[in-house]
């Protein structure tokens, strides 16, 4: 039974292949929702400076326009703005491949891919120190979900594989324990009730929310609506947690300097409301957790980048 739902969603996969929004059929998806396995592995492991590290990816804007939304600088006003952040390349796949693995691995486009077993992302130093790791999805239809999926009323694109930074990599696609942590929002809701939320996170919002197919100005409203009740709510906020908002690129034209933000509990009370001017990108995503927990590296341009702490 799995090795043909398996073989199902390796199909799904391949039809992604010609046209990038081809939405998985929604009979193959109900069949695959009622088995796929789901997983919240809990942990508490030590880090220098947080205990949980959460990643948020907005869509195709550029700094100048998001700090002068007001929402995205509200959210700006409550942390530390990073105002030298550039993304890594355009389009989007490879800046999300890259925030998981340090590298975009020869990916140009956002058609469908995949990347051979061998190659390591973050989840392969995270998983022996013990830290618990999800990744959350607005409207994947299941967890370990591989194709795409439209809205079932309007037909609109909704949740689109080129923006899940870990399902390109085959070291997570072909292990099932994997696939049950790369989950939705349903899931994200349930796990913060359960106080089941791991320590590292990465949350991709829909393509309206995260303002791919609308405007950063939708993106801004979600952004403060859905963070403001998560930063009081200590499932969320524990202790030392770092959040970092920000967008996968700016657009085509730009420099590609993108606004992205420190919040949470882990920020020092006196650097709430300051900005910090050091060269960063998304490799720094993968070098802070790396030096928060004594990870190691993944010995590529993770290993020479700068981290935020
Ligand atoms: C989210 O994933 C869970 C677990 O696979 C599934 O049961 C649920 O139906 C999904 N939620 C939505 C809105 O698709
Ligand atoms: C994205 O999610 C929001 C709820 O968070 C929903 O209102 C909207 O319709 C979704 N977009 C699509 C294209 O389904
Ligand atoms: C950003 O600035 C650099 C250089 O002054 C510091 O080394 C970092 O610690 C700082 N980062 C934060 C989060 O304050």
């Amino acid at each position: 039974m799995t090795c043909l739902l398996l073989a199902l969603l390796g199909f799904a996969g391949g039809v992604a292949a010609q046209l990038q929004y081809t939405s998985t059929a929604s009979s193959a998806v109900a069949a695959a929702a009622a088995t796929a396995l789901t997983l919240s592995p809990t942990s508490n492991v030590l880090g220098t400076k947080f205990e949980r590290f959460v990643q948020i990816f907005l869509e195709n804007t550029d700094y100048s326009k998001a700090i002068a939304d007001p929402n995205l600088a509200y959210l700006a006003s409550k942390g530390i703005s990073l105002t030298n952040y550039f993304a890594i390349t355009h389009p989007s796949q490879p800046n999300y491949v890259a925030a998981v693995g340090a590298n975009t691995h020869g990916i140009t486009g956002d058609g469908f891919v995949r990347i051979s077993p061998g190659v390591q992302t973050i989840v392969d130093l995270l998983e022996p120190a013990g830290i618990s790791w999800g990744i959350y999805q607005e409207h994947s239809p299941y967890s370990g979900f591989q194709g795409n999926y439209v809205n079932q009323q309007t037909g609109n694109a909704d949740y689109v594989r080129k923006h899940n930074p870990l399902v390109v990599y085959d070291s997570i696609s072909s292990n099932l324990n994997r696939l049950a942590k790369c989950k939705n929002f349903t899931m994200f809701d349930k796990d913060l009730a359960a106080n089941t939320l791991p320590q590292w996170m990465f949350i991709t919002p829909n393509m309206t929310n995260d303002g791919h197919d609308t405007s950063v100005t939708v993106a801004g409203q979600w952004s403060r609506n859905w963070l403001t009740p998560l930063l009081a709510n200590p499932n969320f906020n524990i202790a030392r947690t770092l959040v970092i908002l920000t967008f996968d690129e700016g657009s085509t034209s730009g420099t590609n300097k993108i606004y992205a933000v420190l919040l949470g509990s882990a920020v020092p009370t006196a650097k709430v409301g300051t900005t910090n001017n050091t060269a960063y990108n998304h490799y720094s995503l993968t070098k802070t957790v790396e030096l928060n927990w004594g990870l190691g590296n993944l010995g590529t341009n993770d290993v020479g980048t700068s981290a935020f702490f």
